[in-house]
Protein backbone atom coordinates (compact mmCIF):
# COMPACT_ATOMS: atom_id res chain seq x y z
CA UNK A 1 0.00 0.00 0.00
CA UNK A 2 1.53 3.33 -1.05
CA UNK A 3 1.20 6.26 1.26
CA UNK A 4 0.17 9.70 0.17
CA UNK A 5 3.37 11.65 -0.50
CA UNK A 6 4.06 13.79 2.52
CA UNK A 7 6.86 13.90 5.06
CA UNK A 8 10.22 12.20 5.03
CA UNK A 9 10.67 8.82 6.72
CA UNK A 10 14.20 8.16 8.07
CA UNK A 11 15.37 5.02 9.90
CA UNK A 12 18.66 4.71 11.80
CA UNK A 13 20.12 1.23 11.96
CA UNK A 14 23.19 -0.61 13.20
CA UNK A 15 24.54 -3.04 15.74
CA UNK A 16 24.12 -2.58 19.50
CA UNK A 17 26.01 0.54 20.58
CA UNK A 18 26.46 1.82 17.00
CA UNK A 19 25.23 5.21 18.20
CA UNK A 20 21.69 5.16 16.79
CA UNK A 21 19.95 6.75 19.79
CA UNK A 22 22.65 9.43 19.94
CA UNK A 23 22.25 10.27 16.23
CA UNK A 24 18.45 10.23 16.49
CA UNK A 25 18.68 12.77 19.31
CA UNK A 26 21.13 15.00 17.38
CA UNK A 27 18.93 14.83 14.29
CA UNK A 28 15.85 15.75 16.30
CA UNK A 29 17.66 18.74 17.82
CA UNK A 30 18.83 19.84 14.38
CA UNK A 31 15.33 19.60 12.92
CA UNK A 32 13.78 21.45 15.88
CA UNK A 33 16.44 24.13 15.49
CA UNK A 34 15.09 24.67 11.98
CA UNK A 35 11.55 25.06 13.25
CA UNK A 36 10.33 21.59 12.28
CA UNK A 37 8.37 19.28 14.57
CA UNK A 38 9.63 15.75 13.82
CA UNK A 39 8.08 12.57 15.15
CA UNK A 40 10.79 10.54 16.86
CA UNK A 41 10.26 6.94 17.78
CA UNK A 42 12.01 3.65 18.43
CA UNK A 43 11.50 -0.03 17.77
CA UNK A 44 10.31 -2.17 19.33
CA UNK A 45 8.15 0.40 21.12
CA UNK A 46 6.49 3.73 20.47
CA UNK A 47 2.90 2.62 21.17
CA UNK A 48 1.15 0.94 24.12
CA UNK A 49 1.24 -2.44 22.32
CA UNK A 50 4.81 -1.84 21.18
CA UNK A 51 6.11 -1.01 24.67
CA UNK A 52 4.41 -4.14 26.08
CA UNK A 53 5.95 -6.23 23.31
CA UNK A 54 9.35 -4.62 24.02
CA UNK A 55 9.16 -5.65 27.65
CA UNK A 56 8.46 -9.29 26.75
CA UNK A 57 11.06 -9.28 23.95
CA UNK A 58 13.88 -7.88 26.03
CA UNK A 59 13.06 -9.27 29.49
CA UNK A 60 11.35 -12.65 29.14
CA UNK A 61 13.67 -15.65 28.98
CA UNK A 62 11.10 -17.83 27.18
CA UNK A 63 10.93 -16.42 23.66
CA UNK A 64 11.50 -18.59 20.59
CA UNK A 65 12.86 -17.13 17.33
CA UNK A 66 9.37 -17.36 15.80
CA UNK A 67 7.73 -15.62 18.76
CA UNK A 68 10.43 -12.96 18.64
CA UNK A 69 9.65 -12.26 14.98
CA UNK A 70 5.89 -12.14 15.54
CA UNK A 71 6.19 -9.78 18.51
CA UNK A 72 8.57 -7.47 16.62
CA UNK A 73 6.09 -7.33 13.74
CA UNK A 74 3.07 -6.86 16.02
CA UNK A 75 4.86 -3.87 17.54
CA UNK A 76 5.75 -2.54 14.06
CA UNK A 77 2.21 -2.89 12.77
CA UNK A 78 0.86 -0.82 15.67
CA UNK A 79 3.59 1.80 15.23
CA UNK A 80 2.97 2.18 11.50
CA UNK A 81 -0.81 2.46 11.90
CA UNK A 82 -0.92 4.65 15.00
CA UNK A 83 2.14 6.86 14.61
CA UNK A 84 4.21 6.71 11.41
CA UNK A 85 1.63 6.72 8.65
CA UNK A 86 -0.50 9.54 10.14
CA UNK A 87 2.63 11.64 10.73
CA UNK A 88 3.86 11.17 7.16
CA UNK A 89 0.44 11.92 5.73
CA UNK A 90 0.40 15.22 7.60
CA UNK A 91 3.80 16.09 6.09
CA UNK A 92 6.00 15.58 9.16
CA UNK A 93 9.52 14.15 9.28
CA UNK A 94 9.62 10.78 11.05
CA UNK A 95 12.89 9.55 12.56
CA UNK A 96 12.93 6.02 13.93
CA UNK A 97 15.59 4.20 15.94
CA UNK A 98 15.46 0.85 14.04
CA UNK A 99 12.83 -0.45 11.56
CA UNK A 100 12.56 -3.26 9.00
CA UNK A 101 16.29 -3.75 8.38
CA UNK A 102 16.69 -4.82 12.03
CA UNK A 103 14.24 -7.66 11.44
CA UNK A 104 16.17 -8.91 8.43
CA UNK A 105 19.51 -8.64 10.27
CA UNK A 106 18.43 -10.09 13.63
CA UNK A 107 15.57 -12.50 12.93
CA UNK A 108 16.47 -13.70 9.41
CA UNK A 109 20.28 -13.69 9.46
CA UNK A 110 20.89 -13.71 13.23
CA UNK A 111 18.26 -16.27 14.25
CA UNK A 112 18.24 -18.10 10.92
CA UNK A 113 14.53 -17.70 10.06
CA UNK A 114 13.80 -17.93 6.29
CA UNK A 115 14.52 -14.52 4.79
CA UNK A 116 11.79 -14.57 2.11
CA UNK A 117 9.12 -15.35 4.70
CA UNK A 118 10.42 -12.72 7.09
CA UNK A 119 10.31 -10.19 4.26
CA UNK A 120 6.74 -11.11 3.30
CA UNK A 121 5.55 -11.00 6.90
CA UNK A 122 7.20 -7.62 7.39
CA UNK A 123 5.38 -6.34 4.29
CA UNK A 124 2.10 -7.52 5.80
CA UNK A 125 2.88 -5.76 9.11
CA UNK A 126 3.83 -2.45 7.46
CA UNK A 127 1.27 -2.46 4.65
CA UNK A 128 4.26 -2.01 2.34
CA UNK A 129 5.57 1.16 3.98
CA UNK A 130 9.35 1.48 3.83
CA UNK A 131 11.66 4.29 5.01
CA UNK A 132 12.64 6.86 2.37
CA UNK A 133 16.17 6.22 3.55
CA UNK A 134 17.74 3.86 6.06
CA UNK A 135 20.98 5.19 7.51
CA UNK A 136 23.20 2.30 8.53
CA UNK A 137 25.72 3.42 11.15
CA UNK A 138 28.60 1.16 10.36
CA UNK A 139 30.72 0.15 13.34
CA UNK A 140 32.27 -3.17 14.30
CA UNK A 141 30.26 -5.04 16.93
CA UNK A 142 33.27 -4.95 19.28
CA UNK A 143 33.31 -1.15 19.10
CA UNK A 144 29.58 -1.03 19.84
CA UNK A 145 29.98 -3.41 22.73
CA UNK A 146 32.88 -1.36 24.15
CA UNK A 147 30.82 1.84 23.87
CA UNK A 148 27.97 0.29 25.79
CA UNK A 149 30.42 -0.71 28.53
CA UNK A 150 28.76 -2.17 31.62
CA UNK A 151 25.23 -1.02 30.68
CA UNK A 152 22.56 -3.60 31.59
CA UNK A 153 22.34 -6.31 28.94
CA UNK A 154 18.93 -7.52 27.78
CA UNK A 155 18.03 -10.95 26.34
CA UNK A 156 18.97 -10.08 22.75
CA UNK A 157 22.19 -8.35 23.75
CA UNK A 158 23.16 -11.53 25.64
CA UNK A 159 22.67 -13.69 22.52
CA UNK A 160 26.43 -14.16 22.08
CA UNK A 161 29.36 -13.11 19.92
CA UNK A 162 28.51 -15.44 16.99
CA UNK A 163 24.92 -14.14 16.83
CA UNK A 164 26.01 -10.49 16.87
CA UNK A 165 28.72 -11.24 14.30
CA UNK A 166 26.02 -12.61 11.96
CA UNK A 167 23.89 -9.52 12.56
CA UNK A 168 26.78 -7.18 11.73
CA UNK A 169 27.63 -9.16 8.58
CA UNK A 170 23.98 -9.14 7.53
CA UNK A 171 23.72 -5.36 7.81
CA UNK A 172 26.66 -4.92 5.45
CA UNK A 173 25.37 -7.54 3.05
CA UNK A 174 21.85 -6.13 2.99
CA UNK A 175 23.15 -2.61 2.32
CA UNK A 176 25.15 -3.66 -0.75
CA UNK A 177 23.84 -2.14 -3.97
CA UNK A 178 20.72 -0.79 -2.22
CA UNK A 179 20.06 2.86 -2.87
CA UNK A 180 17.51 3.02 -0.05
CA UNK A 181 20.17 1.98 2.49
CA UNK A 182 23.03 4.45 3.04
CA UNK A 183 26.05 3.20 4.93
CA UNK A 184 27.72 5.85 7.09
CA UNK A 185 31.01 5.35 8.92
CA UNK A 186 29.96 5.49 12.57
CA UNK A 187 33.38 4.92 14.10
CA UNK A 188 34.24 8.58 14.87
CA UNK A 189 32.81 10.77 17.61
CA UNK A 190 29.09 11.72 17.71
CA UNK A 191 29.57 15.21 16.19
CA UNK A 192 31.54 13.90 13.18
CA UNK A 193 29.00 11.15 12.56
CA UNK A 194 26.15 13.69 12.84
CA UNK A 195 27.78 15.82 10.12
CA UNK A 196 28.04 12.77 7.87
CA UNK A 197 24.39 11.92 8.44
CA UNK A 198 23.32 15.49 7.70
CA UNK A 199 25.42 15.64 4.53
CA UNK A 200 23.76 12.46 3.31
CA UNK A 201 20.25 13.68 4.13
CA UNK A 202 20.95 17.06 2.59
CA UNK A 203 21.97 15.40 -0.69
CA UNK A 204 18.80 13.29 -0.74
CA UNK A 205 16.22 15.68 0.72
CA UNK A 206 17.51 19.22 0.08
CA UNK A 207 14.17 20.86 0.91
CA UNK A 208 14.04 19.36 4.41
CA UNK A 209 17.80 19.48 5.04
CA UNK A 210 19.03 22.61 3.26
CA UNK A 211 22.76 23.11 3.60
CA UNK A 212 23.36 20.03 5.78
CA UNK A 213 25.41 20.75 8.89
CA UNK A 214 26.00 24.39 7.98
N1 LIG B 1 15.54 -5.90 17.42
C1 LIG B 1 14.86 -4.77 17.10
C2 LIG B 1 15.37 -7.07 16.68
O1 LIG B 1 15.94 -8.12 17.02
N2 LIG B 1 14.55 -7.04 15.57
C3 LIG B 1 13.86 -5.93 15.20
O2 LIG B 1 13.11 -5.95 14.21
C4 LIG B 1 14.02 -4.73 16.01
C5 LIG B 1 13.27 -3.48 15.64
C6 LIG B 1 16.36 -3.27 20.80
C7 LIG B 1 16.74 -4.70 20.55
O3 LIG B 1 15.77 -5.28 19.69
C8 LIG B 1 16.40 -5.92 18.62
C9 LIG B 1 17.72 -5.23 18.45
C10 LIG B 1 18.08 -4.84 19.88
O4 LIG B 1 18.78 -5.91 20.45
P1 LIG B 1 17.58 -1.44 22.22
O5 LIG B 1 17.75 -1.30 23.69
O6 LIG B 1 16.74 -0.43 21.54
O7 LIG B 1 17.00 -2.89 21.96
O8 LIG B 1 19.03 -1.63 21.63
P2 LIG B 1 19.86 -0.79 20.66
O9 LIG B 1 18.99 -0.25 19.60
O10 LIG B 1 20.99 -1.59 20.19
O11 LIG B 1 20.37 0.42 21.59
P3 LIG B 1 21.79 0.74 22.14
O12 LIG B 1 21.58 1.84 23.13
O13 LIG B 1 22.49 -0.48 22.59
O14 LIG B 1 22.62 1.25 20.93
P4 LIG B 1 22.62 2.61 20.12
O15 LIG B 1 21.34 3.34 20.22
O16 LIG B 1 23.10 2.28 18.78
O17 LIG B 1 23.77 3.46 20.85
P5 LIG B 1 23.69 4.80 21.75
O18 LIG B 1 23.49 5.97 20.91
O19 LIG B 1 22.74 4.55 22.87
O20 LIG B 1 25.19 4.82 22.28
C11 LIG B 1 25.71 3.82 23.12
C12 LIG B 1 26.87 4.44 23.95
O21 LIG B 1 27.90 4.89 23.08
C13 LIG B 1 28.08 6.29 23.16
C14 LIG B 1 26.86 6.84 23.86
O22 LIG B 1 27.12 8.00 24.59
C15 LIG B 1 26.46 5.67 24.75
O23 LIG B 1 27.20 5.71 25.93
N3 LIG B 1 28.23 6.79 21.78
C16 LIG B 1 29.41 7.02 21.19
N4 LIG B 1 30.67 6.92 21.65
C17 LIG B 1 31.67 7.24 20.76
N5 LIG B 1 31.44 7.64 19.48
C18 LIG B 1 30.19 7.74 18.99
N6 LIG B 1 29.97 8.13 17.72
C19 LIG B 1 29.12 7.41 19.87
N7 LIG B 1 27.77 7.40 19.71
C20 LIG B 1 27.25 7.00 20.87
Amino acid sequence: MERTRGGVFIALEGVEGAGKSTQVRLLEEWLRGRGLDPVVTREPGGTAVGEEARRILLESEHVTAETELLLMLAARSALVTEVIRPALESGRVVVTDRFDLSTMAYQAYGRGLPAAEVEAMNRFATGGLTPDVTVLLDVDPEVGSRRRGGAGRDRIERAGVAFHGRVAGAYRLLAEGQDRIARVDGSDGPAAVHERVLALLSARFPETFPGGAG
